[in-house]
């Protein structure tokens, strides 16, 4: 009987779940930033492994909510927690041990879904942080960077994951739509080029998204909050955000193996962060 399942890789912001999600399905679909609080929405990737199918959910950090934004993002993982059918729970190692999920995740009652407690970041962690006692089976430790103990982690995996029958086609890798990952390599573009909170204030709406032209025509607002940030957005004779096109267009072609003509457009959507209507109009909120 072949296995398949919802397997979450959940944990506090930073620890490392979207470059685990990338390096397990082997395509960068989530999106990653030294800059904690960098994914919104769960992003889903595929894995099929012999008999075995994952359907692993990046979710949003586990953090304290200072606004409604942050509140989604809270309600957002704790619900992919809930649907889960395995939860790996992500935690440095170099911050051994992990406090209890139910606690970071502030849940109510104990986790349906069985807890693999991964220890991320090993390449960082200073070799003394070698445990006295063998860790306990349902725990694992791994560098997302280097590779090492990957397999180890699908196989502990794979036993939680229940029997079923396969719900994708094993060459499938993502579920989400072009445009989906569109607008999310504009905002890693723009985590990686916008300077100290700046990414913060900045949301992607897809306006256009033309595929069966080539090259493939997508045309996108970068909402900021306020004009002064508009003004840095755009920068000096456009510079800034022809600069966020070109990173966000190479994203993007390597994930759709086609040429896009990107048009980019800032605009201001003031406190959007604040203002559920807002949050729903950029799909972040219900
Ligand atoms: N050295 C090292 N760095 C890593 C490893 N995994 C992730 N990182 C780095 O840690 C930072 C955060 O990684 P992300 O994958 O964005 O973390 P995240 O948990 O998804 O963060 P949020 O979405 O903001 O909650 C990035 O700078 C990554 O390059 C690893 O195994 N080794
Ligand atoms: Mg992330």
């Amino acid at each position: 009987m072949t296995r398949c399942g919802v397997v979450v890789l959940a944990g506090r912001p930073n620890v490392g779940k979207s470059t685990l999600l990338n390096a397990l399905v082997g395509e960068h679909l989530a999106i990653v930033s030294p800059k904690p609080q960098s994914t919104r929405l769960p992003v889903v990737g595929l894995l099929t492994r012999g008999d075995a199918q994952f359907i692993f959910t990046d979710s949003p950090g586990l953090l304290e909510p200072e606004y409604q934004l942050h509140e989604v993002m809270r309600a957002a993982a704790v619900r992919a927690i809930d649907d889960a059918e395995v939860i790996a729970y992500l935690h440095p190692l170099a911050e051994f041990p992990a406090p209890p999920l139910e606690q970071v995740a502030k849940l109510k009652r104990p986790p349906r879904a069985p807890v693999v407690t991964v220890y991320t970041k090993a390449d960082l962690a200073p070799t003394s942080t070698v445990l006295h006692q063998p860790p306990p089976s349902s725990t694992v430790f791994v560098s997302a960077l280097t590779g090492a103990g990957l397999d180890i982690l699908l196989e502990t995996l794979r036993v939680a994951l229940p029997e079923s029958p396969f719900h994708y086609n094993p060459d499938e890798l993502a579920t989400q739509p072009m445009r989906f990952f569109a607008a999310e390599f504009v905002r890693e573009a723009a985590f990686e080029l916008l300077h100290e909170e700046l990414p913060y204030s900045v949301a992607v709406e897809i306006d256009e998204f033309r595929e069966e032209q080539s090259p493939v025509y997508i045309r996108a607002v970068v909402y900021v909050e306020r004009a002064s940030q508009k003004g840095i957005v755009i920068g000096e004779g456009g510079r800034t955000i022809k600069a966020l096109g070109q990173a966000a267009r190479a994203k993007i072609e390597a994930l759709l193996g086609g040429r896009v003509f990107l048009e980019l457009h800032a605009k201001v959507l003031p406190k959007w962060r604040r203002q559920q209507s807002s949050l729903k109009r950029l799909g972040y909120a219900r």
